[in-house]
């Protein structure tokens, strides 16, 4: 039996629920329906507007250059610097005292507010140090740190010169690092002696000492002093507070071109080698902050957002970093964990800081449904208008559990699909126009081109399910793979001709909205059905005893793969004899009896990297009963001792 296109990934899961924006915020929302109007009359003339809400020292000549795909060139011979545009301009425009960033230690108590004028202060003195260093526009820079404000400096000072960062996870192994130095051959390393993590210091300088002695490319390694342990130190390193402390106040920002590169970043990697990720500077900016304006809403003046993601995530840069301070945003940089000192810490500082709008993760919101509703129930959340979530499909349940306890009901969820690779949010909703269905991304944002299609290519009609592509080139688009090339035009731009390839499932409602369905190597093959991970796990999470789950397909001599799932119950939930049957019922019930699991396995935890996704290939690994594969990229290795020895009890 062989599906037909059409039903490529299944299409089974069906969620009626629809959320009309709050009448006051599409009153007052920064962009309306007739964004998709315009953009879709006129896609380059749209994309033109938004590069005009940055300031270029010199104009372009020419929109886009699409004359040699996949090869993109954005506002072809306009000039800008990005750092200029998040920070001078803002100083200039008078409003140096605005706070830019709210920054929360992870040690209660430990706190600094940053104001606009005080973070180009900083970030002119890195990029004077930086040149001192002897870095020169081109050169790339890794940069190595726990969530402090200088890591965003350290980006910034990076842009300001022209010098291209790669920004590696704090955390990830020596192998991880030194791979990633080597791979892009950085000239500076800038990193702290350690963070803080779960209520204790924890050290970065000995993986960096060990990285360094194995990258001939690295000069010099600048050292934050976060914790004040002890550290080793050698003829390369600078300790940050004398180089940066010691330079100078000024420094006048130079033009660069605007594809001039500004990051490398290697993707998450939860398959094969890491790709560099190269992206550069007009476009990048241009996305980025347009994109952070239209689908936050953000007022600049009276709101304060909060992006909870880790620096060393793309969702770090383009939310983080360029996309809010390019707004003039304030916003809250949090260094910890959300269970550091208790379960509600998330919530003490939407609190304290009267956060408007949240961008979280999937896996973040989960968690905290497990944990229960009673812990945000005692805090005053009152401020939120606006909640994102980003990283991976968000289930209905946790979408409505995530509107319901933490937007009290009554905030907009804008839920957006995007990659290291796009730069940028490509699908969402708007908060101001869109009536928001629990579980769908929904519409490609105002001048992009997303459509999703069959194994021919062709678009599949409303009811459809296929893979998700981009038809037409988008100014935040990746430029390369950093030093290959042939694998940049092979992994995106081959599968489908004249299209970018995702890697994403998807399909299509008979709105024609999108809904995402997972990695497309992750999808199972049931009896000669194309099942979605998502679909299974997300009738999972539907039962009121589940939390998050994670599903695989298991080689299966019957059926080819049996679906095999993970399961982590909320926190009340008892496990009983009879539940397993249950959760299998249900999701049979839910999706229909194709999708009915061969397995449940209740686990206290899931294997996740650093950004939060499920890493389901490692779950595939023991499911099937193989060992391990490459877990550099892993958040803690010990889950899988747990997981697996759990799955020898169940045989
Ligand atoms: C920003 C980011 C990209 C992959 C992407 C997809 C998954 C991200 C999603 C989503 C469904 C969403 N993904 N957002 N899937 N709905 N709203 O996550 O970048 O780390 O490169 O991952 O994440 O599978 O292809 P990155």
């Amino acid at each position: 039996m062989t599906d037909t296109p059409q039903e490529t990934l299944a299409n089974l899961l069906t969620e009626t629920r629809r959320f009309d924006p709050p009448p006051a915020l599409a009153a007052t929302a920064n962009v309306t329906a007739a964004a998709y109007e315009q953009a879709a009359a006129d896609r380059l003339g749209f994309w033109e507007q938004a590069a005009r809400r940055l300031h270029w020292g010199t104009d372009w000549e020419q929109t886009l250059d699409w004359t040699n795909p996949p090869f993109a060139k954005w506002f072809v011979g306009g000039e800008l610097n990005v750092a200029y545009n998040c920070l001078d301009r803002h100083i200039e425009a008078g409003n140096g005292d605005r706070v830019a960033i709210y920054w929360e230690g992870e040690p209660a108590g430990d706190e600094r507010v940053i104001t606009y004028a005080e973070l180009l202060t900083e970030v002119k003195k890195a990029a004077n140090a930086l040149t001192d260093l002897g870095v020169v526009a081109g050169d790339r820079v890794a940069i190595y740190m726990p969530m402090i404000p200088e890591a965003a400096v350290a980006m910034l000072a990076c842009a300001r010169i022209g010098a291209t960062h790669s920004v590696v996870f704090g955390g990830f192994s020596v192998d991880a690092l030194s791979g990633r130095i080597n791979d892009a051959t950085a000239k500076v390393v800038i990193t702290a002696d350690g963070g803080y993590r779960r209520g204790k210091p924890s050290a970065l300088k000995p993986t960096v000492d060990e990285s360094v002695a194995l990258c001939p490319s690295v000069e010099k390694v600048l050292v934050v002093r976060r914790t004040g342990e002890d550290v080793a130190w050698t003829d390369k390193d600078v300790w940050w507070h004398d180089a940066v402390g010691s330079a100078s106040e000024d420094h006048e920002a130079q033009n660069f071109g605007a594809e001039h590169p500004l990051f490398i970043l290697y993707t998450s990697g939860t398959t094969a080698k890491p790709k560099g990720i190269l992206h550069t500077s007009g476009g990048y900016l241009t996305q980025a902050s347009y994109t952070h304006h239209a689908v936050f809403d953000l007022k600049p003046e009276t709101d304060v957002y909060w992006c909870t993601a880790d620096i060393g995530w793309v969702t770090g840069h383009s939310y983080i970093v360029y996309g809010p301070l390019s707004n003039g945003a304030t916003q809250v940089m949090y260094e910890g964990t959300p269970d550091t000192p208790h379960r509600g810490r998330f919530w003490e500082i939407v609190q304290k800081y009267k956060v408007t709008l949240l961008y979280t993760a999937p896996t973040a919101i989960r968690t905290f449904a497990k944990w229960g509703d009673d812990i945000p129930a005692q805090f005053d959340l009152s401020s939120l208008r606006v909640l994102g979530s980003v990283g991976e499909p968000i289930n209905p349940e946790a979408w409505i559990w995530y509107r319901d306890n933490i937007g009290g009901g009554k905030t907009p969820i804008v839920d957006t699909w995007w990659q290291t690779e796009t730069g940028s949010m490509m699908i969402s909703p708007l908060p101001g126009v869109t009536s928001t269905k629990p579980g769908s991304a929904q519409r490609p944002l105002p001048g992009i081109a997303a459509d999703v299609v069959d194994d021919e290519g062709k678009s599949v009609p409303n009811g459809g399910g296929g893979y998700l592509v981009l038809r037409e080139p988008w100014p935040s688009m990746l430029r390369g793979i950093w030093g290959d090339e042939q694998r940049f035009i092979e992994t995106y731009w081959s599968r489908f001709d004249g299209m970018y390839f995702a890697g994403d499932g998807a399909k299509r409602d008979d709105d024609g909205d999108i809904w995402l369905l997972g990695r497309v190597d992750d999808v199972m093959l049931v009896s000669g059905h194309n099942i979605s991970t998502t679909e299974v796990e997300s009738a999972l999470v539907s039962h009121p005893k589940v939390a998050e789950s994670a599903v695989v397909g298991a080689t299966d001599p019957i059926t080819g793969q049996g679906i095999v799932a993970f399961v982590i119950l909320v926190g009340s939930a008892e496990p009983d004899d009879n539940l397993t049957t249950e959760l299998r019922n249900h999701v049979a019930h839910t999706l229909g009896p194709i999708a009915k699991p061969r397995q449940i396995m209740l686990v206290p935890e899931l294997p996740k990297t650093r950004s939060g996704k499920i890493m389901r290939r490692l779950l595939r690994d023991v499911a099937e009963q193989r060992s391990l594969g490459d877990v550099t990229t892993l958040q803690d290795s010990a889950v899988m001792e747990l997981i697996a020895s759990g799955m020898k009890t169940a045989k």
